[in-house]
Order: C-alpha cells, then structure tokens, then sequence
C-alpha cells in the first residue's frame, strides 16, 4: 500500500526522484510503449470498434489501470515514487510549482511551442518525442491557448459533476447528455463548452496534450491521478449508485460491442471494470 500525493505537496527530493523513474523509463524505452499503447486505444466515437479508453463508461476504470501500470514500471525503477495528482482547481495558472525548473519545466515558447526549461525540455537531452500522431520531437505546450483562450475547469464545475447521481447513460459515448463520466471525460455537444473538466485540461496545457499521444506530457499522469481521485470521491458520494452498464449491452442495442459492461474484460489487460472500483486495494490518496 503506498500513497499518491498532491504535486504541491512534495518535497524537492520527491519530485528529484520521480523525474528520474520518468526518465529511466524514457531511456529504457519503456515509456514510449506507454505512449504508443493510449494512442493505439484512442478510438473516438466516430471510428468503429470497442471504445474502451475514451468516450466510454470504460473511461474511468481503463485509466485507473494504465496509470497503476505505468506506477508499477516506475516502481521498478523506484520503489518509493508514485504517481502524484494535480488539483488543477487549485494550482490553475503557470505559476504554479507544478511547471518550475525543478519538476515539469514550464509553457512552450513563442513560435514553435518548444519546452524550453527543465528535465523535459528537448535541448536537456533526455526526452526525444519518438511515439508521435504528428511530426515534431520536442515536448510543446500552450497554456491557457491565448489566441481562443480558455481557463483551466473550477471547483464548482468539478462538484457539479460530482453532484451527477448515475454514472453514465446512453447513447454512452461523446454525446451522452447526462451522468458522472460524460460530464468529467467533457464532452458532450454544442459550442466552447462542450470540452469540459477532463478534456478542458488536456486543451489548456496544449502542445502534445491535446490528441492521441498525450502521454508524451508527464503532466498527463498527474492530470489522470486527479481525474481518478474524482472517481473516487464521486463513488462516496453515491454510494447506492454505480459503474454502468451493468451488463452487456443486448445486441439491439447500436452501442453493441463498442462498450463494456461491469464484468466484461477489458483490453490490453483482459480486467474488467468490475475489478477496478476499489482503488483502495491499490493505493490511498492524500486528502
Ligand atoms: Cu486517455
Ligand atoms: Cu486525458
């Protein structure tokens, strides 16, 4: 049992060491599996196929997994990091300690959108952009996206998503209207604010954060250790309520075989969501 803590809250030797697992990995070439393995996964709802990562009741559970394998290959290297969260309702602007020298290295620069400061900067050396949808071999960031500028999602949108009684509904994918998932994965239709919570955050990193290999940003798993402790704290909320669908959808219905029920197995990892609920049997989470 280990513990995932607030970013904000490490010391200068926790966020030494976790930089140098990342950093390991990236050498190893294990990371860029990593990254490879969420672009391979990122069906949106338009392509046909099981939806297991995204757009999907799937989101939460499949997430909570690949972060807990990516954790394992850090511990490997490390058996004292893990995974630490950002709170982005609170540490939302550039200067948070979240983007300093020490840790994440700070916004691209003008023009190309290179990060130019700290571990994962391309000119430190350590980190070449190997698994990309696009061309580009430096890590890029756009906070905040000045020229159509967005705000990072406030505590009051996150707790009205937490307010969300059932946890997802049909149609299940991008367009659903309602429910706890739709609401925090942020889409959902019609205009600027269809990209809410989970994606808004993903848009005003920028750079690499936005598409398939967003990976490629450390920051990705300290956004999704964040989106994991919402799943938590919204199952406290609504005890009485739960992942759905329960069951396998009937094959009337059109979401047939795109999307898992409880029990049904998920790939790459052949674990169904029904035995990802409890994160506690895992990891705790710092309040
Ligand atoms: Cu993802
Ligand atoms: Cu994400």
């Amino acid at each position: 049992m280990y513990t995932r803590k607030n970013q904000r809250n490490l010391t200068r030797t926790e966020k030494k060491r976790l930089v140098s697992a990342i950093l390991e990995l990236k050498r190893s070439g294990r990371y860029d599996e990593f990254v490879r393995m969420h672009g391979e996964y990122y069906v949106p709802d338009a392509e046909d196929g099981p939806r297991v990562a995204h757009m999907t009741p799937s989101f939460f559970p499949w997430h909570r997994r690949y972060l807990l394998e990516f954790e394992r290959a850090l511990q490997a290297v490390d058996s004292g990091v893990s995974i630490p969260y950002w709170d982005w309702t609170a540490d939302d602007t550039p200067a948070s300690s979240l983007w300093a020298e020490d840790f994440l290295g700070g916004n691209g620069r003008k023009g190309d959108r290179q990060v130019m400061t700290g571990p994962f900067a391309y000119g430190n050396g350590n980190w070449r952009l190997t698994a990309r949808v696009t061309d580009g071999k430096f890590l890029t960031r756009n906070f905040g996206r000045p020229a159509d500028p967005l705000s990072l999602p406030t505590k009051a949108e996150v707790a009205k998503a937490l307010r969300q009684p059932l946890y997802d509904a049909a149609p299940w994918d991008s367009t659903s209207t309602s429910g706890f998932r739709s609401e925090i994965e942020g889409w959902g239709a019609g205009g600027s604010q269809r990209w809410r919570n989970h994606n808004r955050v993903h848009r005003w990193v920028g750079g690499v954060m936005v598409g398939a290999t967003s990976p490629n940003d450390p920051v990705f798993w300290l956004h999704h250790a964040f989106i994991d402790l919402l799943w938590t704290r919204w199952q406290s909320a609504h005890p009485g309520s739960g992942y759905l669908p329960r069951k396998k959808l009937p094959e009337s219905d059109p979401q047939y075989g795109r999307v898992f029920g409880l029990d049904e197995p998920m790939p790459p990892w052949n674990v169904p969501p029904s035995a990802l609920l409890d994160h506690k049997r895992f990891y705790r989470y710092e309040a």
